[in-house]
């Protein structure tokens, strides 16, 4: 039997995985990409930008068969070391012990590994070839190189794997709506880079990392943490390259006081991270050139109500639901996206029009609820993580889980370690924090906390966990 043909735009994060997963499976799989190939453009050359891999995003490079080429240039990162005002750190564990925990992992290293495996497994990536338009009563693609020399090529199951700003998605609502609404943040991002400790000027350093650059160490902060300096309405945070630098990224306000309207000189940078950041600065050698040199980046989430045209084509990823970064989950949940796919697909290789119909059905629920944590998860971040009744909240949660392994799971925790549906971990979110905030109610420690009747509780309002995944 012949097998079927699908076309996939876009070899980022997502588009190479799903290339993978469905050349395994006996498709035959074309891959059009915007950008040149990177493993001979030198992708890695210049910013190293990491990215935090969770259990969804694993599940899906096992499937691949790539967790052992990625385990070993991932970076741990056991819970959040939280920097305060006057430079005194804490750690925060994310999970019990060393089992949950999540991965820095290099972009560029992955999007490589992802595109090695694709080809690999059969799939066909052509580079430099932009996707400009769709024919829809030919089912045709119009594509371009950066020549200028243009393509044309005949697709009868498009997968749109372009990205936020995906020309798929654009083309598909030229002929049907999509019912596209974006949400925009308000506030955007700047990236800055801690270079390894060999490469910070000695003078920067206090006396303690000065010994530790003779000895040679890597790095200049606790590598196997993600860091964050909450600040309130705005924060930074760090993550770990293996090479020894970190990847450190401000999140700030667009207008208003302090923002990235107010914060626009060297000068105004200079005395805003002094303020605010005191103990990061003399690890930022760069700090000013960064700020001003590097774009500002945007955020929001894009909702669709529709992701499908009939059998034709579907948009998977960030190209139907980009979200803002603050769980960590854009690239896992479209690795889930890839996954959920690549395996109805396999079951009804012949029927896209039920397939597609199906994958939105399973999906959309659960790229809503995640986008609603992701957001959430910004004013945890910023503000909450060093308030006492939060640090009270967060106490209880981890005693109940303890008490309740089977019932309570703290919300991070279904979102980051297990493949428990994120529509699930939303919904029992709300009644845990309910639980939560009931229980801790005029408490100052949990001495005071009634843990029998708050036991009847979780039975009472708790189903039974889903089964490990
Ligand atoms: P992309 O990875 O953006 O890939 C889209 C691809 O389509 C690109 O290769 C692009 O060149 C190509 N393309 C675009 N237009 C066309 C066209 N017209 N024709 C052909 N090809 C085209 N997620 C996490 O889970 N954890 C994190 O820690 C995390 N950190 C992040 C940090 C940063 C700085 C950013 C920006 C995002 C982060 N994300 C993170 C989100 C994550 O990067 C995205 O969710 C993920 O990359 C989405 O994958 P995708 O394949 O849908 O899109
Ligand atoms: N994305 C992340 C978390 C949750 C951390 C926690 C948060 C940077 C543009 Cl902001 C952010 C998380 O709750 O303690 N896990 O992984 C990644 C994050 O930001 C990424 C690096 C980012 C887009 C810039």
């Amino acid at each position: 039997m012949k097998s079927p043909a699908i076309t996939i735009v876009g070899a980022g994060l997502v588009g190479a995985l799903l290339a993978s997963l469905l050349a395994q499976r006996g498709f035959s799989v074309t891959v059009f990409e915007r950008r040149a190939d990177p493993r001979k453009a030198g992708f890695l050359g210049g910013r190293s930008i990491n990215l935090a891999l969770a259990e969804r995003g694993w599940h899906g490079l096992r499937l691949a068969g790539l967790q052992e080429r990625m385990q070993p240039i991932a970076v741990m990162m056991r819970g959040r070391m939280i920097h305060d005002l006057d430079g005194q750190t804490n750690l925060q564990r994310y999970g019990r012990d060393d089992s949950e925990v999540i991965w820095s992992v290099n972009r560029g290293s992955l999007n490589i590994t992802l595109l090695d495996a694709a080809e690999a497994a059969g799939a066909r990536v052509h580079f430099d070839q932009s996707l400009d338009a769709v024919d829809w009563n030919t089912s045709t693609l119009h594509l371009r190189a950066d020549d200028g020399s243009r393509r044309e090529h005949r697709a009868d199951r498009i997968l749109g794997c372009d990205g936020a700003g995906s020309a798929l998605r654009a083309a598909m609502a030229n002929v049907t709506d999509l019912g596209e609404r974006f949400a925009p943040l308000g506030h955007g991002y700047k990236e800055l880079e801690i270079p390894a400790l060999a490469d910070i000027p000695t003078e920067n350093l206090s006396a303690s990392l000065r010994l530790a650059q003779a000895r040679g160490e890597r790095f200049a902060m606790e590598p196997n943490a993600l860091h964050i300096w909450p600040r309130g309405n705005y924060m930074c945070i760090a993550l770990p390259n293996a090479e020894g630098s970190f990847t450190v990224t401000l999140f700030l306000a667009n207008e208003g006081s302090p923002s990235l309207a107010s914060v626009a000189s060297a000068t105004e940078v200079q005395a805003f991270f002094e303020r605010d950041f005191a103990d990061v600065v003399p690890l930022i050698p760069d700090l000013r050139k960064d700020y001003l040199g590097n774009p500002t980046g945007l955020l929001g989430t894009l909702y669709l109500d529709r992701w499908h045209i009939n059998g034709q084509a579907l948009l998977l990823g960030d190209a139907s639901h980009a979200i803002v970064p603050f769980h960590g989950q854009g690239m896992n949940s479209g690795f889930e996206d890839a996954v959920e796919l690549a395996e109805l697909l396999e079951a009804s290789p012949n029927d896209s029009a039920a397939v597609f119909a199906e994958f939105e059905r399973r999906r959309k629920p659960n790229a809503d609820a995640i986008a609603e944590m992701a957001l959430d998860n910004y004013i945890e971040m910023r503000d909450r993580v060093d308030d006492a009744d939060y640090l009270l909240m967060r106490e209880l949660d981890r005693k109940l889980a303890e008490r309740h392994p089977v019932r309570w799971m703290p919300r991070y925790a279904m979102v980051t370690f297990t493949r428990i549906p994120y529509s699930v971990a939303l919904q029992r979110g709300k009644i845990q924090a309910g639980l939560l905030r009931k229980l801790v109610a005029g408490k100052s420690s949990i001495a005071g906390i009634d843990l029998a009747g708050a036991d009847a509780e979780v039975v009472a309002q708790l189903d039974v966990l889903p089964a490990p995944m």
